[in-house]
Formats: C-alpha cells, sequence, structure tokens
C-alpha cells in the first residue's frame, strides 16, 4: 500500500494560543481554496502544550481536517513528574502525533536513546503515533558516520516494539547541522539516509514494516525546496519548524506538488 505523505509543522516555542488559532484558521482557509485533498496528503500541527486545548476546540469544533500533535511526551505513566505531560493526558485531548527524541530535547534537555525509547513506548501504549526524530551533528556528518548514527537512534528507538507498532510510526531525519539554519541537506542527502533508516527497520523487523513506515525529512524545509525533497522514494513527508509558523508558507508545503 502506498505511503501516505504527512507534512507536520512543529512550531516549537514559537506560537502562543491565540497566535496558533489564527494560523490553523488561515491554513484550513488557504486549503480549502487550494481544494486540498487532506487523505493524499495528511497535515499536522504541533503547538505548544499550552495551546494544545484551544487548537483542539478549534479542529473539533469546525470539524477540521488538521490533525493535532504534541511536541513532547513524558516517559511516565502518572504522579510526581512536575512539569511533564503523559500520554493518556495528551491522548484526552484527542492528541494523534507526538514528536519524541527531537535533536533540541536531546541536546538541551539530555533526551538520550533509552529516554527516547521509553517516550517512544508510552506514546504507542497511549494511542498516540510518535513522531520518533533523528539526527546526526555536523561532526558526525563531517566524519561521515551520518548513516551509521542515525541507524543506530532508530534501533535504539524501536527495541522491544513489535513490527505491527513499528509500521504505524513516523520516523522523522532531521540532520542537526540544517536545523533553523537555513543549510538544507540536499535531496540526495535526505534519500541517502531515509533510505538506510528504512533498510534498518526491514533487517530489525520485516520488509513489509519497512514500506509501511513514514520517514520524513526536516531542516529548514520551505516552500522553495519542498518539491525536490518530496520527489525522493523514501521521503514521506516534512516536519518543518520556522516555515510551518507562517500560514501561507506552510500551505505552500503542504501544496508541494
Ligand atoms: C527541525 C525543523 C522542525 P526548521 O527542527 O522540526 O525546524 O524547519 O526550523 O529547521
Amino acid at each position: 500500500m502506498p505511503r501516505t505523505p504527512l507534512i507536520a509543522g512543529n512550531w516549537k516555542m514559537v506560537l502562543d494560543h491565540q497566535q496558533g488559532t489564527l494560523l490553523v484558521q488561515k491554513l484550513d482557509w488557504t486549503l480549502k481554496d487550494a481544494k486540498h485533498d487532506y487523505s493524499a496528503v495528511e497535515v499536522a500541527v504541533l503547538p505548544s502544550h499550552t495551546s494544545l486545548r484551544t487548537v483542539q476546540t478549534l479542529i473539533e469544533g469546525d470539524k477540521l481536517s488538521v490533525r493535532l500533535g504534541a511536541q513532547d511526551v513524558s516517559e511516565h505513566d502518572s504522579g510526581a513528574y512536575t512539569g511533564e505531560v503523559s500520554a493518556a493526558q495528551l491522548a484526552k485531548l484527542g492528541v494523534a502525533y507526538v514528536a519524541v527524541g527531537h535533536s533540541e530535547r536531546r541536546q538541551y534537555h539530555g533526551e538520550t536513546d533509552a529516554v527516547v525509547r521509553a517516550k517512544t513506548a508510552k506514546a504507542l501504549a497511549g494511542g498516540i503515533v510518535p513522531i520518533v526524530c533523528v539526527g546526526e551533528p555536523l561532526e558526525v556528518r563531517k566524519a561521515e558516520q551520518h548513516v551509521e548514527h542515525t541507524v543506530g537512534q532508530v534501533t535504539q528507538a524501536l527495541t522491544g516494539l513489535t513490527a505491527e507498532q513499528v509500521a504505524g510510526l513516523v520516523l522523522a531525519y532531521e540532520p542537526v547541522w540544517a536545523i533553523g539554519t537555513g543549510e538544507v541537506a540536499t535531496p540526495e542527502d535526505a534519500q541517502e539516509v531515509c533510505s538506510a533508516l528504512r533498510s534498518a527497520v526491514a533487517e530489525q523487523f520485516d520488509q513489509t514494516t519497512a514500506d509501511a513506515v513514514r520517514i520524513l525529512y526536516g531542516g529548514s524545509v520551505k516552500p522553495a525546496n519542498i518539491a525536490s525533497i518530496m520527489k525522493q522514494p523514501d521521503v514521506d513527508g516534512a516536519l518543518v519548524g520556522g516555515a510551518s509558523t507562517d500560514a501561507g508558507d506552510f500551505a505552500a508545503i503542504v501544496r508541494f506538488r
């Protein structure tokens, strides 16, 4: 079965709930005007936790086709974990996707592969699709170790999961040196790693699972570069940061064809 592309907007800590609501309204109008077929290209937004309720109310009230995502989830179920948000809490808000292991979480919050694995498992157990982010820093790329590095991150994150669980989740390849820098990996760079990740899933699980798992590219995706990235056979969508906080740019990315 062909994989449905997913374009997900990671707002990071940029938009508040009012700005986020306005953006989703504008995005929906723009995509409706363009007669966007959401079943052909799925669209998700990942607001800050403080905006989830407001955006969910809008999506549900106006029956919008944009899906709701979160930027992080706790590795714990419940209890005395100040500042954490659980998978069950997110699921109750109608959250469909959650990013785990984003490089900014790994870099600024010390998230290890073990933590990413625990968060991935918690998201799945809560009925939320994890978007498992991996990517290499510049020095690893310079040492030409990027494939080994990212394959290692994916293998660790998926250890202990069933093939069925893996088939339904999303991987995101985000080279750290291309995040928010304006530097974008070439489409061939993206394809090289995404293809290696798919092969790694085939090795760890089986080919059917590898064929089903969706792999996104992320890192300075813009309206001007999305089409060439999406032409790559192993790239099934994009995790968009900066450009997703502008409704016009994000809509243009969604309409990459
Ligand atoms: C990578 C990406 C979104 P940006 O972090 O996850 O951000 O598009 O701003 O590089």
